[in-house]
Protein backbone atom coordinates (compact mmCIF):
# COMPACT_ATOMS: atom_id res chain seq x y z
CA UNK A 1 0.00 0.00 0.00
CA UNK A 2 1.20 3.03 -0.72
CA UNK A 3 1.69 6.06 1.28
CA UNK A 4 -0.69 8.29 -0.84
CA UNK A 5 -3.99 7.01 -2.17
CA UNK A 6 -5.70 6.76 -5.84
CA UNK A 7 -8.37 8.69 -7.00
CA UNK A 8 -11.25 6.58 -6.90
CA UNK A 9 -11.82 6.60 -11.34
CA UNK A 10 -8.03 5.34 -11.09
CA UNK A 11 -8.49 2.38 -8.93
CA UNK A 12 -11.72 1.69 -10.91
CA UNK A 13 -10.45 1.31 -13.92
CA UNK A 14 -7.79 -0.48 -13.13
CA UNK A 15 -9.84 -2.82 -11.38
CA UNK A 16 -12.08 -3.09 -14.17
CA UNK A 17 -9.33 -3.79 -16.36
CA UNK A 18 -7.50 -5.99 -14.31
CA UNK A 19 -10.85 -8.08 -13.44
CA UNK A 20 -11.87 -8.64 -17.19
CA UNK A 21 -8.80 -11.05 -17.41
CA UNK A 22 -11.63 -14.01 -15.46
CA UNK A 23 -13.76 -16.28 -16.65
CA UNK A 24 -17.50 -14.52 -16.32
CA UNK A 25 -21.10 -17.10 -16.18
CA UNK A 26 -22.35 -14.91 -18.79
CA UNK A 27 -19.99 -16.33 -21.51
CA UNK A 28 -21.34 -19.87 -20.86
CA UNK A 29 -18.03 -21.22 -20.87
CA UNK A 30 -17.78 -21.79 -17.13
CA UNK A 31 -19.68 -25.08 -17.73
CA UNK A 32 -17.69 -27.12 -14.70
CA UNK A 33 -18.87 -25.27 -11.76
CA UNK A 34 -21.63 -25.36 -9.41
CA UNK A 35 -21.95 -21.78 -8.91
CA UNK A 36 -23.49 -19.47 -11.03
CA UNK A 37 -24.23 -15.98 -11.41
CA UNK A 38 -26.45 -14.50 -8.73
CA UNK A 39 -30.38 -13.61 -8.71
CA UNK A 40 -30.46 -10.42 -9.53
CA UNK A 41 -32.63 -9.73 -6.75
CA UNK A 42 -30.65 -11.40 -4.32
CA UNK A 43 -27.44 -9.34 -5.15
CA UNK A 44 -29.49 -5.96 -4.70
CA UNK A 45 -30.23 -6.64 -1.33
CA UNK A 46 -27.03 -8.37 -0.21
CA UNK A 47 -25.34 -5.21 -1.20
CA UNK A 48 -28.13 -2.92 0.67
CA UNK A 49 -27.46 -4.92 4.18
CA UNK A 50 -24.05 -5.65 3.71
CA UNK A 51 -23.68 -4.54 7.32
CA UNK A 52 -25.68 -6.68 9.25
CA UNK A 53 -23.19 -9.11 11.31
CA UNK A 54 -24.75 -12.06 13.02
CA UNK A 55 -21.85 -12.57 15.02
CA UNK A 56 -23.28 -9.77 17.45
CA UNK A 57 -26.91 -10.95 16.75
CA UNK A 58 -28.19 -8.58 19.95
CA UNK A 59 -27.46 -5.50 17.70
CA UNK A 60 -29.19 -7.51 14.44
CA UNK A 61 -32.55 -9.22 16.53
CA UNK A 62 -34.06 -8.28 13.39
CA UNK A 63 -31.94 -11.07 10.82
CA UNK A 64 -31.66 -13.31 13.98
CA UNK A 65 -35.81 -13.53 13.03
CA UNK A 66 -35.12 -14.29 9.34
CA UNK A 67 -32.71 -16.61 9.77
CA UNK A 68 -34.87 -18.61 11.85
CA UNK A 69 -37.43 -18.23 9.16
CA UNK A 70 -34.80 -18.90 6.20
CA UNK A 71 -34.01 -22.22 8.66
CA UNK A 72 -37.72 -23.19 8.62
CA UNK A 73 -38.37 -22.42 4.99
CA UNK A 74 -35.73 -24.58 4.13
CA UNK A 75 -36.45 -27.25 6.70
CA UNK A 76 -40.23 -27.22 5.37
CA UNK A 77 -38.23 -28.20 1.78
CA UNK A 78 -37.07 -30.82 3.59
CA UNK A 79 -39.49 -32.14 5.08
CA UNK A 80 -39.28 -30.76 8.87
CA UNK A 81 -40.01 -26.92 9.57
CA UNK A 82 -39.25 -27.23 13.07
CA UNK A 83 -35.67 -28.26 11.96
CA UNK A 84 -32.74 -25.81 13.41
CA UNK A 85 -29.39 -24.78 12.03
CA UNK A 86 -27.63 -21.58 10.08
CA UNK A 87 -26.98 -20.08 6.94
CA UNK A 88 -23.25 -20.28 6.92
CA UNK A 89 -20.00 -20.04 5.04
CA UNK A 90 -20.46 -23.23 2.26
CA UNK A 91 -21.00 -27.00 2.42
CA UNK A 92 -17.45 -27.49 3.51
CA UNK A 93 -18.30 -25.17 7.07
CA UNK A 94 -21.66 -26.73 7.30
CA UNK A 95 -20.37 -30.51 6.63
CA UNK A 96 -17.26 -29.63 9.12
CA UNK A 97 -20.15 -28.52 11.81
CA UNK A 98 -22.34 -31.67 11.15
CA UNK A 99 -18.90 -33.73 12.35
CA UNK A 100 -18.28 -31.82 15.13
CA UNK A 101 -21.83 -32.09 16.62
CA UNK A 102 -21.34 -35.99 16.26
CA UNK A 103 -17.82 -35.90 18.03
CA UNK A 104 -19.06 -33.72 20.90
CA UNK A 105 -22.14 -35.96 21.03
CA UNK A 106 -20.25 -38.88 21.16
CA UNK A 107 -18.64 -40.53 24.51
CA UNK A 108 -16.19 -42.12 22.32
CA UNK A 109 -12.29 -41.82 22.81
CA UNK A 110 -10.93 -42.61 18.91
CA UNK A 111 -14.03 -41.81 16.69
CA UNK A 112 -14.50 -42.44 13.10
CA UNK A 113 -16.33 -41.31 10.81
CA UNK A 114 -17.93 -43.80 7.87
CA UNK A 115 -18.03 -41.45 4.02
CA UNK A 116 -18.76 -42.98 0.79
CA UNK A 117 -15.77 -42.78 -1.65
CA UNK A 118 -17.62 -40.28 -3.65
CA UNK A 119 -17.91 -37.89 -0.82
CA UNK A 120 -16.92 -33.98 -1.28
CA UNK A 121 -13.22 -33.34 0.21
CA UNK A 122 -14.67 -31.11 3.11
CA UNK A 123 -14.71 -34.26 5.18
CA UNK A 124 -11.35 -35.27 5.02
CA UNK A 125 -10.87 -31.54 6.04
CA UNK A 126 -12.92 -31.62 8.88
CA UNK A 127 -11.28 -35.05 10.22
CA UNK A 128 -8.04 -33.95 10.02
CA UNK A 129 -9.25 -30.85 12.36
CA UNK A 130 -11.71 -32.54 14.48
CA UNK A 131 -9.04 -35.69 14.72
CA UNK A 132 -11.44 -37.81 13.57
CA UNK A 133 -10.94 -40.94 11.53
CA UNK A 134 -12.27 -41.34 8.05
CA UNK A 135 -13.60 -44.62 6.66
CA UNK A 136 -13.75 -44.76 2.84
CA UNK A 137 -16.90 -47.22 1.15
CA UNK A 138 -16.58 -48.10 -2.09
CA UNK A 139 -19.59 -47.40 -4.49
CA UNK A 140 -21.80 -50.11 -6.36
CA UNK A 141 -22.39 -49.76 -10.04
CA UNK A 142 -25.01 -46.65 -9.91
CA UNK A 143 -21.97 -44.81 -8.07
CA UNK A 144 -23.95 -45.05 -4.71
CA UNK A 145 -22.25 -46.10 -1.66
CA UNK A 146 -22.54 -49.52 -1.07
CA UNK A 147 -24.88 -50.38 1.79
CA UNK A 148 -23.82 -53.36 3.00
CA UNK A 149 -20.50 -52.44 3.02
CA UNK A 150 -21.36 -49.47 5.21
CA UNK A 151 -22.96 -51.63 7.62
CA UNK A 152 -19.63 -54.12 7.82
CA UNK A 153 -17.74 -50.68 8.43
CA UNK A 154 -19.77 -49.59 11.55
CA UNK A 155 -17.78 -50.72 14.78
CA UNK A 156 -17.23 -49.88 18.24
CA UNK A 157 -15.44 -46.37 17.14
CA UNK A 158 -18.23 -45.23 14.37
CA UNK A 159 -19.71 -42.05 15.35
CA UNK A 160 -21.47 -41.14 12.32
CA UNK A 161 -22.36 -42.21 8.72
CA UNK A 162 -22.34 -39.78 5.91
CA UNK A 163 -24.73 -40.18 2.64
CA UNK A 164 -24.73 -37.92 -0.09
CA UNK A 165 -27.22 -36.40 -2.11
CA UNK A 166 -26.23 -35.61 -5.02
CA UNK A 167 -22.69 -35.92 -5.20
CA UNK A 168 -20.05 -33.84 -6.88
CA UNK A 169 -18.77 -35.61 -9.25
CA UNK A 170 -21.72 -37.56 -10.64
CA UNK A 171 -24.90 -35.70 -8.78
CA UNK A 172 -25.66 -39.32 -7.89
CA UNK A 173 -27.95 -39.90 -4.93
CA UNK A 174 -27.12 -42.51 -2.02
CA UNK A 175 -29.40 -44.89 -0.68
CA UNK A 176 -30.11 -42.55 2.17
CA UNK A 177 -33.44 -44.59 3.59
CA UNK A 178 -30.81 -47.66 4.24
CA UNK A 179 -28.24 -45.98 5.20
CA UNK A 180 -30.85 -43.71 7.96
CA UNK A 181 -32.15 -47.91 9.19
CA UNK A 182 -28.56 -48.59 9.70
CA UNK A 183 -28.05 -44.95 11.89
CA UNK A 184 -31.21 -45.90 13.50
CA UNK A 185 -30.05 -49.44 13.97
CA UNK A 186 -26.68 -49.16 15.48
CA UNK A 187 -27.23 -45.25 17.12
CA UNK A 188 -25.03 -43.63 15.21
CA UNK A 189 -25.27 -39.89 14.09
CA UNK A 190 -26.60 -39.42 10.25
CA UNK A 191 -25.75 -36.45 7.92
CA UNK A 192 -26.77 -36.31 4.51
CA UNK A 193 -24.51 -33.67 2.25
CA UNK A 194 -27.02 -32.32 -0.60
CA UNK A 195 -25.29 -28.97 -0.38
CA UNK A 196 -25.99 -29.39 -4.16
CA UNK A 197 -29.30 -31.50 -4.78
CA UNK A 198 -31.03 -29.72 -1.58
CA UNK A 199 -31.91 -27.05 -3.93
CA UNK A 200 -32.67 -29.73 -6.84
CA UNK A 201 -34.13 -32.69 -5.47
CA UNK A 202 -37.40 -31.24 -3.86
CA UNK A 203 -37.97 -29.53 -7.06
CA UNK A 204 -37.60 -32.82 -9.32
CA UNK A 205 -39.50 -34.77 -6.84
CA UNK A 206 -42.55 -31.63 -7.22
CA UNK A 207 -42.25 -31.97 -11.29
CA UNK A 208 -43.18 -35.86 -10.90
CA UNK A 209 -39.90 -37.31 -11.08
CA UNK A 210 -39.24 -40.47 -9.18
CA UNK A 211 -36.97 -38.92 -6.19
CA UNK A 212 -35.66 -41.40 -3.73
CA UNK A 213 -36.34 -39.78 -0.19
CA UNK A 214 -33.50 -38.53 1.48
CA UNK A 215 -34.07 -35.78 3.71
CA UNK A 216 -35.96 -35.28 7.29
CA UNK A 217 -38.85 -37.69 6.29
CA UNK A 218 -36.21 -40.54 7.29
CA UNK A 219 -35.81 -40.52 11.12
CA UNK A 220 -32.55 -41.68 11.15
CA UNK A 221 -31.09 -38.54 9.42
CA UNK A 222 -29.62 -35.76 12.21
CA UNK A 223 -28.52 -33.05 10.23
CA UNK A 224 -28.66 -32.17 6.35
CA UNK A 225 -25.97 -29.79 4.24
CA UNK A 226 -28.04 -27.50 2.12
CA UNK A 227 -26.21 -24.59 0.20
CA UNK A 228 -28.01 -21.48 -1.40
CA UNK A 229 -24.66 -20.44 -2.83
CA UNK A 230 -24.93 -23.56 -5.37
CA UNK A 231 -28.59 -24.21 -7.17
CA UNK A 232 -30.29 -21.41 -4.84
CA UNK A 233 -28.98 -18.42 -6.71
CA UNK A 234 -27.97 -16.61 -3.65
CA UNK A 235 -24.29 -14.77 -3.67
CA UNK A 236 -21.36 -16.91 -2.02
CA UNK A 237 -21.29 -17.11 1.40
CA UNK A 238 -24.00 -18.97 1.87
CA UNK A 239 -24.43 -22.38 2.87
CA UNK A 240 -26.96 -24.44 4.91
CA UNK A 241 -26.59 -26.63 7.93
CA UNK A 242 -29.86 -28.10 9.30
CA UNK A 243 -30.03 -29.94 12.07
CA UNK A 244 -33.39 -32.70 13.22
CA UNK A 245 -33.98 -30.17 16.39
CA UNK A 246 -32.89 -27.49 18.51
CA UNK A 247 -30.70 -29.78 20.90
CA UNK A 248 -28.64 -31.00 17.98
CA UNK A 249 -27.78 -27.61 17.36
CA UNK A 250 -27.16 -26.42 20.87
CA UNK A 251 -24.13 -29.42 20.85
CA UNK A 252 -21.73 -27.15 19.40
CA UNK A 253 -23.07 -23.97 20.92
CA UNK A 254 -20.50 -20.94 22.53
CA UNK A 255 -21.52 -18.49 24.67
CA UNK A 256 -20.29 -14.98 24.18
CA UNK A 257 -20.82 -12.56 26.94
CA UNK A 258 -19.03 -9.10 26.30
CA UNK A 259 -20.40 -8.05 22.98
CA UNK A 260 -22.26 -4.97 22.31
CA UNK A 261 -25.41 -6.52 21.71
CA UNK A 262 -25.28 -8.08 24.47
CA UNK A 263 -24.34 -11.88 25.28
CA UNK A 264 -25.27 -14.23 22.55
CA UNK A 265 -25.13 -17.46 21.44
CA UNK A 266 -22.64 -19.00 18.10
CA UNK A 267 -23.16 -21.86 16.72
CA UNK A 268 -21.11 -21.89 13.59
CA UNK A 269 -17.43 -21.57 13.43
CA UNK A 270 -16.98 -17.75 12.46
CA UNK A 271 -17.58 -15.63 14.72
CA UNK A 272 -18.19 -11.94 12.34
CA UNK A 273 -20.86 -13.37 9.78
CA UNK A 274 -22.82 -12.03 6.91
CA UNK A 275 -26.31 -11.46 7.77
CA UNK A 276 -26.84 -10.10 3.86
CA UNK A 277 -26.56 -13.47 3.42
CA UNK A 278 -29.49 -14.59 4.98
CA UNK A 279 -31.37 -11.67 4.27
CA UNK A 280 -30.55 -12.58 0.35
CA UNK A 281 -31.70 -16.06 1.03
CA UNK A 282 -34.62 -15.22 2.99
CA UNK A 283 -36.02 -12.78 -0.13
CA UNK A 284 -35.22 -15.02 -2.38
CA UNK A 285 -36.85 -17.80 -0.99
CA UNK A 286 -40.14 -15.58 -0.70
CA UNK A 287 -39.69 -14.36 -4.24
CA UNK A 288 -38.89 -17.19 -6.37
CA UNK A 289 -41.03 -19.60 -4.55
CA UNK A 290 -41.64 -23.61 -5.04
CA UNK A 291 -42.72 -22.35 -8.22
CA UNK A 292 -40.14 -20.31 -9.54
CA UNK A 293 -37.21 -23.34 -8.58
CA UNK A 294 -39.32 -25.79 -10.05
CA UNK A 295 -38.95 -23.67 -13.23
CA UNK A 296 -35.44 -23.35 -13.19
CA UNK A 297 -34.96 -27.01 -12.17
CA UNK A 298 -36.51 -27.50 -14.76
CA UNK A 299 -34.58 -25.56 -17.56
CA UNK A 300 -31.44 -27.06 -16.23
CA UNK A 301 -32.70 -30.66 -16.68
CA UNK A 302 -33.73 -30.23 -20.01
CA UNK A 303 -30.75 -28.99 -21.33
CA UNK A 304 -28.59 -31.54 -19.59
CA UNK A 305 -30.55 -33.93 -21.09
CA UNK A 306 -29.79 -32.62 -24.43
CA UNK A 307 -25.86 -32.34 -23.74
CA UNK A 308 -25.95 -36.00 -22.37
CA UNK A 309 -27.82 -37.34 -25.91
CA UNK A 310 -25.50 -35.13 -27.61
CA UNK A 311 -22.67 -36.59 -25.71
CA UNK A 312 -23.70 -40.07 -26.57
CA UNK A 313 -23.99 -39.24 -30.46
CA UNK A 314 -20.01 -38.43 -30.38
CA UNK A 315 -17.82 -41.65 -31.30
CA UNK A 316 -15.40 -42.44 -28.31
CA UNK A 317 -17.33 -40.61 -25.88
CA UNK A 318 -20.46 -41.55 -23.29
CA UNK A 319 -21.82 -40.48 -20.14
CA UNK A 320 -21.28 -42.41 -17.50
CA UNK A 321 -24.30 -42.60 -15.91
CA UNK A 322 -27.72 -41.51 -16.59
CA UNK A 323 -28.69 -38.11 -15.06
CA UNK A 324 -30.13 -37.66 -11.92
CA UNK A 325 -29.55 -34.31 -11.64
CA UNK A 326 -27.92 -31.66 -13.80
CA UNK A 327 -24.74 -32.89 -13.62
CA UNK A 328 -23.47 -35.24 -16.43
CA UNK A 329 -20.10 -37.27 -16.76
CA UNK A 330 -18.32 -37.80 -20.12
CA UNK A 331 -16.01 -40.99 -19.95
CA UNK A 332 -14.19 -42.76 -22.88
CA UNK A 333 -12.69 -46.12 -23.20
CA UNK A 334 -11.05 -45.20 -26.62
CA UNK A 335 -9.45 -41.25 -25.57
CA UNK A 336 -7.59 -40.04 -22.26
CA UNK A 337 -10.47 -38.20 -20.61
CA UNK A 338 -7.39 -35.95 -19.10
CA UNK A 339 -6.58 -34.85 -23.12
CA UNK A 340 -9.70 -34.28 -23.77
CA UNK A 341 -10.45 -31.64 -20.86
CA UNK A 342 -7.10 -30.03 -21.79
CA UNK A 343 -8.14 -29.69 -25.52
CA UNK A 344 -11.76 -28.37 -23.89
CA UNK A 345 -9.44 -25.92 -21.87
CA UNK A 346 -7.40 -24.74 -24.60
CA UNK A 347 -10.80 -23.84 -26.64
CA UNK A 348 -11.58 -21.89 -23.23
CA UNK A 349 -13.83 -24.07 -22.01
CA UNK A 350 -14.06 -24.47 -18.28
CA UNK A 351 -14.45 -27.99 -17.33
CA UNK A 352 -13.91 -29.94 -14.21
CA UNK A 353 -11.55 -33.00 -14.55
CA UNK A 354 -12.45 -35.48 -11.79
CA UNK A 355 -10.03 -38.77 -11.90
CA UNK A 356 -11.48 -40.99 -14.99
CA UNK A 357 -14.34 -38.47 -16.34
CA UNK A 358 -15.25 -34.90 -17.16
CA UNK A 359 -17.63 -33.38 -15.31
CA UNK A 360 -20.31 -30.64 -16.66
CA UNK A 361 -22.50 -28.96 -14.33
CA UNK A 362 -25.17 -27.16 -16.31
CA UNK A 363 -26.10 -24.00 -13.91
CA UNK A 364 -28.73 -21.55 -14.62
CA UNK A 365 -26.20 -19.56 -16.35
CA UNK A 366 -26.01 -22.21 -19.03
CA UNK A 367 -28.18 -21.90 -22.40
CA UNK A 368 -29.10 -24.19 -25.49
CA UNK A 369 -26.48 -22.42 -27.60
CA UNK A 370 -23.47 -22.57 -24.96
CA UNK A 371 -24.71 -26.41 -25.01
CA UNK A 372 -24.62 -26.46 -28.91
CA UNK A 373 -21.34 -24.65 -29.28
CA UNK A 374 -19.48 -27.09 -26.48
CA UNK A 375 -20.74 -30.22 -28.04
CA UNK A 376 -19.91 -28.73 -31.89
CA UNK A 377 -16.09 -28.04 -29.83
CA UNK A 378 -16.11 -31.82 -28.11
CA UNK A 379 -16.61 -32.97 -31.81
CA UNK A 380 -13.93 -31.26 -33.00
CA UNK A 381 -11.46 -32.12 -30.19
CA UNK A 382 -12.51 -35.65 -30.63
CA UNK A 383 -11.66 -35.85 -34.48
CA UNK A 384 -8.38 -34.23 -33.89
CA UNK A 385 -7.15 -36.96 -31.21
CA UNK A 386 -8.36 -39.53 -33.37
CA UNK A 387 -7.29 -38.07 -36.17
N1 LIG B 1 -20.66 -30.96 -0.52
C1 LIG B 1 -20.79 -31.20 -1.83
C2 LIG B 1 -21.63 -32.35 -2.30
C3 LIG B 1 -20.14 -30.36 -2.74
O1 LIG B 1 -20.23 -30.63 -4.04
C4 LIG B 1 -19.39 -29.27 -2.24
C5 LIG B 1 -18.69 -28.32 -3.17
C6 LIG B 1 -19.30 -29.08 -0.86
C7 LIG B 1 -19.95 -29.94 -0.02
C8 LIG B 1 -18.50 -27.94 -0.28
O2 LIG B 1 -19.10 -26.75 -0.53
P1 LIG B 1 -18.32 -25.35 -0.46
O3 LIG B 1 -17.42 -25.30 -1.63
O4 LIG B 1 -19.45 -24.37 -0.50
O5 LIG B 1 -17.60 -25.32 0.83
N2 LIG B 1 -18.80 -28.57 -4.47
C9 LIG B 1 -18.17 -27.82 -5.52
C10 LIG B 1 -17.07 -28.70 -6.12
O6 LIG B 1 -16.17 -29.11 -5.41
C11 LIG B 1 -17.57 -26.51 -5.07
C12 LIG B 1 -17.24 -25.68 -6.25
C13 LIG B 1 -18.07 -24.67 -6.66
C14 LIG B 1 -16.07 -25.89 -6.97
C15 LIG B 1 -17.79 -23.90 -7.74
C16 LIG B 1 -15.77 -25.11 -8.09
C17 LIG B 1 -16.62 -24.13 -8.46
O7 LIG B 1 -16.34 -23.34 -9.56
O8 LIG B 1 -17.16 -28.96 -7.29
Amino acid sequence: MKNKGLPESSVLKEIESRLSEDFTYSSGRIIGSMCTFPHPLARKVYTRFLDRNLGDSGLFPAVVKLEKETISMLGALLSNPNASGHIVTGGTEANTLALWTAKKLSKKKHCNVIVPASAHYSFDKAADLLGLKIVKVGLNNRFQVNVEDVRKAVNSNTIAIVGVAGTTGLGVVDPISELSEIAAEKDLYLHVDAAFGGFVLPFLKETGFDVSDFDFSLPGVCSITIDPHKMGLVPIPAGGILYRNERLRKTVAWNVSYLAGGETEQATFVGTRSGASVVAVWVLLKHLGREGYKRIVRGCMRLTWKLARGIQKINGLNIVTEPTMNIVGIESEVFDICRIAQELRVRKWAVSLFPSHIRIVVMPHIQKQHIERFLEDLKDVVNKLGG
